[in-house]
């Protein structure tokens, strides 16, 4: 049995990794991040306190080691400055956190063409507007930056006059975005002595038995291969994308988490064929305070997409299902969930279409089932909750064809139900 936990969103974002990553890590020795960057928002409650992680691995909280990979694009002055928000919490120093040297890093000039791209665009994606995409097509294009070479004066120096010599706009940028320029470069010297090469630690380390918690940010369906394309990401946010940003032997995984909100949202654009315009829809985004946790943008709200959860079990092949949120889905008489869609030339769709453009065509067909009223128990075990929730898990599960392993029922680490 190996020593690896992955723990992957399986919509389309904000199912609650924060949270559980949190819970999680008490039985690990180190959490990772292994895509994305500061698009992530991860939310936990610390002794009551309300605390969002962009970049930082939400094992933090835990005093865990924790670690940023090569797959993970960071923004260098907003990690100095997370750095320092959890500080009065946890001390972060290199010992306890380390930043891989292949990470690619965002800079001004990334973020600026981020939103130059969703404001000239005639199919914007939503975007975060971080600087997320152009960072990685940097990557891909193999003129990138990475944070061992932006950490060493003379070699960010280089990048920034072969960057200057290839596009016309950079110096204009250099000029027009002077005080973000001035904090990428402030923040170099601080981050300095965190960049290792953590891929060889990590490698080290699992080798020698110890527990690795994979934190994965975003959604499955935003996956850059086999999410809803083009309205993804930019990185591998889905468990096979794990193992290639950790450089590290997929012979090392002992389990594989999805979690899911019991309902599901959206944010950005893109299509959801379940999403509500209705009291339905607002009860749920007003319940379960649904908004962006790094842009504060509404987040869009509808019935839990069986269609869609059940291809991403079987394209990450999960062990178990965290159903989140379900406390959420309190008071509602009646609860859908789809299970295949209608599509006005295809007929009836059983799988998961890889083409945005006949999803966005999909009609939902439901299967109803009768809601609870009152609160569900906070913490304990499942056989504790009212048997139309258990029978609404019961229906999940077969239509995803996956356990239900653990549920959601507040936004503090002891509300969670175990099976
Ligand atoms: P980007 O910025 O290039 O990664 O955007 C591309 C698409 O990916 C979506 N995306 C997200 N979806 C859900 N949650 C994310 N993090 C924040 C949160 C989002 C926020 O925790 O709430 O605050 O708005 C996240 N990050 C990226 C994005 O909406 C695009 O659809
Ligand atoms: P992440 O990106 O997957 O970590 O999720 P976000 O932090 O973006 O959004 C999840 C939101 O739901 C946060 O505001 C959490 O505090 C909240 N949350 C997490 N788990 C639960 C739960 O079981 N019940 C309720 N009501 N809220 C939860
Ligand atoms: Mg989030």
């Amino acid at each position: 049995m190996g020593n690896v936990t992955i723990l992957v969103g399986a919509q389309w974002g904000d199912e609650g990794k924060g949270k559980w990553i949190d819970i999680l890590a008490k039985d690990s020795d180190i959490v990772a991040r292994y895509q994305g960057g500061n698009n992530a928002g991860h939310t936990l409650y610390v002794d009551g306190e309300k605390v969002v992680l962009h970049q930082i691995p939400s094992g933090i909280f835990q005093d865990k080691t924790c670690a940023l990979t090569a797959g993970v694009v960071v923004n260098p002055s907003q990690l100095v400055d997370e750095i320092q928000k959890v500080a009065h919490h946890t001390k972060l120093t290199p010992s306890n956190l380390w930043l891989s040297a292949r990470a690619h890093v965002i800079t001004p000039w990334h973020i600026y063409l981020d939103g130059k791209r969703e404001a000239e665009s005639d199919q914007p994606i939503g975007t975060t507007k971080r600087g997320i995409g152009p960072t990685y097509a940097e990557k891909a294009n193999r003129t990138g930056l990475r944070l061992g070479d932006y950490v060493d004066e003379a070699r960010r120096k280089q990048w920034l006059e072969m960057m200057t010599k290839r596009f016309p706009e950079f110096s204009a940028n250099l000029k027009n975005q002077a005080a973000d320029w001035e904090a990428f470069h402030g923040a170099a010297s601080a981050l300095g002595p965190y960049v290792v090469d953590a891929e060889a630690k990590l490698r080290a380390d699992v080798k020698a038995g110890k527990r690795l918690l994979l934190e994965g940010a975003q959604g499955a369906l935003l996956d850059i291969n086999h999410g809803t394309y083009p309205f993804v990401t930019s990185s591998s946010t889905a468990a096979g994308g794990a193992f290639s940003s950790l450089g590290l032997s997929p012979r090392y995984i002992d389990k594989i988490y999805g979690v899911a909100k019991a309902y599901l949202t959206r944010v950005g654009e893109g299509p959801f064929p379940t999403e509500l315009f209705d009291d339905t829809g607002k009860k749920m985004a007003e319940k379960g305070h649904e908004f962006g946790a790094t842009t504060g943008r509404p987040r869009r709200c509808g019935w839990l997409d069986g269609v869609a959860l059940r291809y991403c079990v079987d394209a990450n092949g999960f062990d178990g299902i965290i159903l989140n949120k379900m406390d959420i889905l309190s008071d509602f008489d009646e609860l859908k969930i789809a299970v295949a869609y209608e599509h006005p030339e295809l007929g009836e769709i059983k799988d998961f279409p890889w083409s945005f453009e006949v999803l966005k065509d999909c009609k939902p067909i439901y299967k109803t089932v009768k809601g609870w009223s009152g609160d569900i128990p906070n913490s304990g075990s499942m056989d504790q909750l009212p048997q139309e929730a258990l029978d609404y898990i019961k229906e999940i599960e077969q239509i995803i064809d996956a356990p239900v392993s653990h549920v959601g029922t507040g936004v503090n680490r002891q509300d969670a139900l175990f099976r």
